[in-house]
């Protein structure tokens, strides 16, 4: 792995915005010929997903298990800039369970003026119904990697109540219309990685703008977790280095995701070789 990540660690500000409210940004987390390179091959997938499923060229849509399907998706799995500050989040025993992208173009102008009410949602289904106690475990977060500018409001903003990930409930005006007062659009602008916590209520914002959003979703999670896609990557394990095999879901077998051993989790090796026994004691 990138011995970079050392210089990238989570920072005590950054801990204390993901407790306190659920998430947090860092701006430049990708350069910007990395962040052209990847909307290269999110325009490849967006244009092979459409045509696959016979949508025309300006559909919006969210493709599930995007990440095996370009080079550059498999860089950002352990980018130096930000899988340090997951596994300072989590700890050593993770792997990715879930990748989506987000494609968002332009709403037609005769449903700019509309008003209506964001998808508000917390993350991974049965997760909020059959996991007990108030607030219900993390269990995972996601690194969202913001492509295009979403700097400004009516772009499509990622949209977040600050601190919701501590409630299992939050209220909704009656009014079905209108967001929750404390709503806030997040701004990014391209290149940016917004952390979140899987509990947070969040929602894509509405795109007025007249340019097409574009947004890549990776789900860090423990090993034990059973991935939320088909997790299509098979045919890249055999070409990436130990922590790459981790984070992509490599066990030696039942017992390494709960009881993991040295070979499920060459990451805690690594980070103890590189920051000491202190920083792996959990
Ligand atoms: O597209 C967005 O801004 C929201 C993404 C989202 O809802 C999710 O990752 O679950």
């Amino acid at each position: 792995m990138n011995p970079l990540c050392l210089e990238h660690c989570l920072t005590e500000t950054e801990k204390q915005q993901f407790e306190e409210n659920g998430f947090f940004a860092v701006e430049d987390a990708i350069p910007q010929e990395m962040v052209e390179k990847l909307i290269a091959a999110v325009d490849r997938v967006g244009a092979k997903h459409l045509d696959k499923d016979e949508l025309p060229p300006d559909a919006n849509f969210n493709l599930l298990d995007f990440v095996g399907r370009d080079e550059s998706f498999i860089e950002l799995l352990d980018w130096h800039t930000t899988f340090p500050k997951v596994w300072g989040i989590l700890g050593w025993n993770i792997k990715l369970y879930h990748s989506h992208l987000i494609v968002l173009p332009p709403l037609p102008p005769d449903e700019h003026d509309k008003q209506r009410r964001l998808g508000w949602h917390q993350d991974s289904g049965r997760l909020n119904i059959e996991l007990e106690g108030n607030p219900r475990p993390r269990v995972s977060l996601k690194v969202a990697y913001f492509l295009t500018d979403t700097s400004v409001p009516g772009r499509g903003n990622f949209s977040v109540l600050p601190g919701s990930h501590r409630f299992n409930q939050v209220e909704m005006p009656e009014d079905n219309t209108t967001d929750p007062e404390h709503a806030i659009p997040v701004f990014a602008k391209p290149g940016t990685a917004v952390f979140f916590d899987r509990r947070l209520w969040h929602a894509a914002g509405r795109n007025t703008s007249d340019i097409t959003r574009k947004v890549l979703f990776y789900g860090y999670s423990y090993r034990w977790l059973q991935p939320r896609d088909n997790m299509t990557v098979e045919h890249v394990m055999e070409n990436a280095d130990p922590i790459r095999q981790q984070i992509l879901g490599k066990s030696t077998g039942g017992m390494g995701y709960t009881s993991p051993g040295e070979k499920d989790v060459p990451l805690r090796s690594w980070i103890q070789e590189n920051l000491g026994s202190e920083a792996v004691a959990h």
